[in-house]
């Protein structure tokens, strides 16, 4: 009797820890295309096409290797639609003694995982994700009897227990963190080196035509597809990131320019969220390109912070967190989200220059989503459950484990500051200071009110003062709490009808971009 491991779209590395230990001659790998992940939300087609060729280029390399695949495609017939549709139907053709599968990355795809056994009669044995520093129960441990969760604590640990960056007990540089020389604007006509091209094969070229049929009215382009596919194809990315752009990482990890989507940013998250990359080997590579000269400490140290600090402590907060995360709206925020999140089509070039990357590459770096798109909807008080959907819908990269922690807890303070201390709220000032966005814009962003001005200069002060009752004692908005208080009646007065009059002509996005309108 076989052990049946099934291997999901996100768990594509060799060293799974449901196959490390498992005999190939008596094991049935299972991989599913199944149309209700593609379609719980709609997710962005490059997105689909993506993690479709990278299932089926895993499916060939574990075959070379010598396991048993069983691959159910989308088009098969009797293709059930499901996990559990297709663990039921796999069940029935290979009788397992043991269904073995390793933690999903999906609250949701947990619960279902939990009701295979009494489906499948069979036993259901589910792994910790080893490809994490943290494990759930340890990161739990971490959390225990503190009242507030903060990364930086918790990347000290992180440093400790894998000796990056450390000389002995302490850290290289005798400070934790360089994150203050990590905040240039951009010089006049920066531009990145461009990405490798990666020219897709016929594997790929099938799924691109799979999905541009089958899931045509999602969002999104197929046209410029560029993403790894496997892990040689992420290696190259990975070594054209750690020689080109890792140098000027830190620098400029903060700067935004119109039509250069990608900067000095590893553009990694897909192929290391899907299993392609190890982030650990990534940090130690990183590790020496700083230490035989190549690369500067402060670059280094961010680009290893995000990796062992931001990626492993948000992971940790939604297991923490859930399911309550998905539902906490702690401002209270009940607007619906615009339609230019979707068409793009807004006056406002920093939001239309950040949704055209995002559908254009389903990428979109983490400046522009925590302080374009992200700050507009806290500012504008979008109901944060339509701007998680709307994150999972349109990234490459999204995965509600990473994803929702960063929207609800870092973008919304949705979760009332368990995460972050304070809200990252902030007017034009901080878009013109960290891009060149707003010299193109039709708004002028030294305006402060009136239909020419930058909107995100009158919803901040709205934001602030209609949130004043949850955010006012905040030690950290002080300062412009101070300010809002000692302005006139006439001066807030005209502040708060600016922002009015821009949020009631705001166009609701049509129903259906995120579930078929009959769901
Ligand atoms: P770089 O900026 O070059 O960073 C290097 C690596 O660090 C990334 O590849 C990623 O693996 C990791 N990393 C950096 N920041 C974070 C973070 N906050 N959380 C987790 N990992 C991090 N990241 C996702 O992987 N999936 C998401 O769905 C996602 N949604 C986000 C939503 C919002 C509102 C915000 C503010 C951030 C989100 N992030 C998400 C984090 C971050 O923006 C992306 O990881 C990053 O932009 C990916 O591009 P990159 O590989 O070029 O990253
Ligand atoms: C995102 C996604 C999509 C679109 N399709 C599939 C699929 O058909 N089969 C699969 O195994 N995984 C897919 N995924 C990724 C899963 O949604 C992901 O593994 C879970 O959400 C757990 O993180
Ligand atoms: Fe964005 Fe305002 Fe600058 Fe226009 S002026 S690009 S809306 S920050």
């Amino acid at each position: 009797m076989t052990v049946l491991v099934p291997v999901l779209g996100d768990q594509l590395s060799h060293g799974l820890a449901s196959l490390t230990g498992c005999d190939p001659a008596d094991t049935v790998v299972l991989m599913m295309e199944v149309a209700e992940e593609a379609t719980h939300v709609r997710h962005h087609k490059a997105k689909i096409a993506l993690i479709f060729s990278a299932m089926r280029h895993f499916a060939a390399e574990l075959q070379a290797a010598g396991w048993r695949v069983d691959y159910v495609r989308l088009d098969d017939p009797d293709n059930a639609g499901s996990f559990t549709g297709e663990i039921i139907r796999a069940s029935e053709r290979h009788s397992p003694r043991l269904i073995r599968v390793v933690e999903p990355g999906d609250w949701r795809v947990e619960q279902a995982m939990l009701d295979w056994q009494t489906f499948t009669g069979c036993p259901v044995e589910i792994l910790p994700d080893s490809r994490f520093l943290c494990s759930r129960d340890e990161f739990a441990g971490w959390a225990a009897g503190r009242k507030e969760l903060r990364m930086e604590f918790f990347y000290r640990e992180m440093r400790r227990r894998t000796g990056l960056l450390m000389d002995g007990k302490d850290p290289v540089g005798g400070k934790w963190t360089f994150d203050a020389e990590n905040r240039s604007g951009p010089p006049p006509g920066l531009a990145g080196p461009p990405l490798p091209r990666l020219a897709p094969n016929a594997m790929t070229q099938q799924v691109v035509e799979l999905v541009s049929t089958r899931f045509a009215d999602h969002f999104g382009s197929l046209e410029h597809f560029n993403w790894p596919v496997t892990a040689a194809e992420a290696e190259q990315a990975a070594e054209a990131f750690l020689n080109k752009r890792l140098p000027t990482f830190g620098q400029l990890q903060d700067a935004m320019v119109r039509g250069q989507d990608f900067l000095f940013h590893a553009v990694l998250s897909p192929a290391i969220n899907l299993g392609l990359l190890d982030p650990l080997d990534l940090c130690r590579r990183a590790e020496a390109e700083y230490r035989a000269g190549r690369a500067p400490l402060a670059a280094v140290e961010g680009f290893i912070r995000q990796l062992i600090g931001w990626r492993e402590y948000i992971r940790g907060v939604y297991w923490l967190e859930m399911p309550g995360l998905a539902e906490d709206n702690f401002l209270g925020a009940t607007r619906p989200l615009p339609d230019f999140y979707w068409t793009g089509e807004t006056d406002m070039a920093c939001l239309a220059d950040c949704v055209r990357s995002t559908r254009e590459n389903a990428y979109a770096h983490h400046i522009q989503r925590l302080m374009v798109l992200g700050n507009f909807a806290l500012l504008a008080g979008i109901r944060p459950q339509e701007v998680a959907d709307w994150f999972l819908v349109v990234y490459a990269d999204a995965f509600d484990w990473v994803e929702l922690p960063n929207v609800a807890g870092m973008a919304l303070f949705a979760d009332g500051g368990r995460l972050a201390s304070k809200p990252y709220a902030a007017s034009g000032a901080y878009i013109d200071r960290m891009s060149n966005y707003c010299g193109s814009c039709r708004y002028k962003v030294k305006l402060k009110a009136g239909p020419d001005a930058c909107p995100f200069n009158a919803l901040y002060w709205h934001f602030l003062a209609r949130n004043a009752d949850k955010l006012g004692r905040n030690m950290r908005l002080a300062n412009p709490y101070a300010t809002w208080r000692r302005m006139s009646e006439d001066k807030r007065a005209e502040y708060l009808a600016s922002a009015e009059d821009f949020l009631g002509q705001m166009k609701p996005a049509e129903p259906g971009w995120v579930r078929h309108n009959s769901d």
